[in-house]
């Protein structure tokens, strides 16, 4: 589409902020240090993790810029800044988490593939943008539909980045026309991110957002986006972004047998310690952040001082002078809580955290028990070594 180019070297990246922990330079892909990332509920633009799978694309000329909508519907159409500009604009606050968040601790049981990621993978932001479902309304899909007359039941959403997965092709990845019509879902076309035109990192001009999903099917920078049959063949949908059982390995592996992952389980995370934290005996305050999948809010975060021998409750919170519902409608449904508890720590031991979602969805004790060959959904009780002096600290 015009107005919009994917490059094919590094030579026009964007700046980013000096305080991001580098994963991999070339695609870039970075993030906060833990510290920081749960010292505001919304994540600043700047420390929000950068997730990438080739060059960052360029947009020429924004009055140029439009991609297409077409496939199984009967008036395909082309789209400019303005018709989007044009319908309501919504503004979901929703966290995006890498399906690879936690991805370094899980291949210290034994070797994945992929990006080695600390914890700091997702970040919470408030999007501004259309909902896709009005969008669609645009080429004559009413809302709540799960198959066009001429049998679309996906949306596909097409960007020009080039990905080396992908043989030098765009980035793709599609959701069911179900969730993508359904206003409820608040799946966006965001040109917004806190308050802010989207920047070239995350998607500029114009990305999805799909709430409570792994962040891998939120596409950006749009370039098409396409009404098909069965979903999309693209490599991040069909080999990759899959869960397997840990017995399946390299040696045995079969791609079809899986569905693409899409929901997030639920999820939480200590950032106020780093895995191993000299301390001085006495009380330490413990905080984090706590996230489930398809809006299920989180109903308690549990610490552990003793390993997971005991527990006590932390509180959740989100934005200040609200308290925090787990399915309350002053809450924000698809955004991540964070919690804080202090506790007494008088020696050496491990601090461990877990949540529990609306659905009463735990976390799995072990990173054993969920280890899978590509290193995604490391959602095991999350475990911090605290070693106390008693001297000299
Ligand atoms: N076009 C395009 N969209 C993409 C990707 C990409 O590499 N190219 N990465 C995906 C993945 S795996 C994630 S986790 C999120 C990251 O979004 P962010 O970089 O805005 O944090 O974008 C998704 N959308
Ligand atoms: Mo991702």
């Amino acid at each position: 589409m015009p107005g919009l180019e994917g490059p094919l070297d590094y030579s026009k990246e964007p700046p980013r902020h000096p305080c991001l922990q580098i994963n991999a330079k070339e695609p870039f892909n970075a993030e906060p240090p833990r510290s920081l990332l749960v010292s505001s509920y919304v994540t600043p633009v700047d420390l929000f993790y950068k997730r990438n799978h080739g060059p960052i694309p360029i947009v020429e000329d924004l009055e140029r810029y439009c991609f297409s909508i077409s496939g199984l519907i009967k008036n395909p159409k082309k789209l400019f800044m303005k018709d989007i500009w044009m319908l309501p604009k919504y503004n979901v606050t929703a966290t995006l988490q890498c399906a690879g968040n936690r991805r370094t601790a899980m291949s210290k049981t034994r070797k994945v593939k992929g990006v080695g990621w600390d914890v700091s993978a997702l970040g919470n932001a408030v999007w501004g943008g259309a909902k896709l479902a009005d969008v669609l309304e645009l080429v004559g899909i009413p809302n709540l539909t799960s198959t066009t007359q001429s049998g679309g039941k996906h949306v596909e959403f097409v960007s020009v980045d080039k990905c080396k997965e992908e043989n030098g092709g765009p980035y793709k990845a599609s959701i069911p026309l179900s969730q993508a019509t359904n206003p409820d879902a608040d799946v966006l076309l965001a040109y917004e991110m806190n308050g802010e035109t989207l920047n070239r990192d995350h998607g500029y001009p114009l990305r999805v957002v799909v709430p409570g999903i792994i962040g891998a099917r939120s596409v950006k920078w749009i370039d098409s986006i396409n009404i098909i049959a069965e979903e999309c063949q693209g490599f991040f949908m069909q080999k990759d972004y899959k869960m397997f059982p840990p017995s399946v390995d390299w040696d045995n592996i079969n791609w079809a047998s899986r569905r693409p992952q899409m929901d997030f389980p639920v999820q939480s995370v200590i950032c106020s310690l780093e895995d191993v934290n000299a301390i001085k005996p006495g009380k330490v305050k413990i905080s984090g952040y706590a996230v489930s999948g398809g809006g299920r809010g989180i109903e308690r975060v549990d610490v552990s001082i003793d390993g997971g021998k005991t527990w006590m409750e932390a509180s959740r919170y989100q934005k200040t002078g609200v308290p925090y519902v787990a399915d309350g409608i002053k809450s924000d449904k698809w955004a991540w809580v964070l919690f804080e508890v202090t506790v007494d720590v008088m020696q050496s031991t491990e601090i461990v955290a877990k949540a529990v979602d609306i659905a009463s969805n735990v976390q799995p004790e072990k990173v054993e028990d969920i280890w899978n060959l590509r290193g995604i959904l490391n959602t095991s009780w999350h475990r911090v070594q605290v070693r106390v002096g008693h001297s000299n600290m």
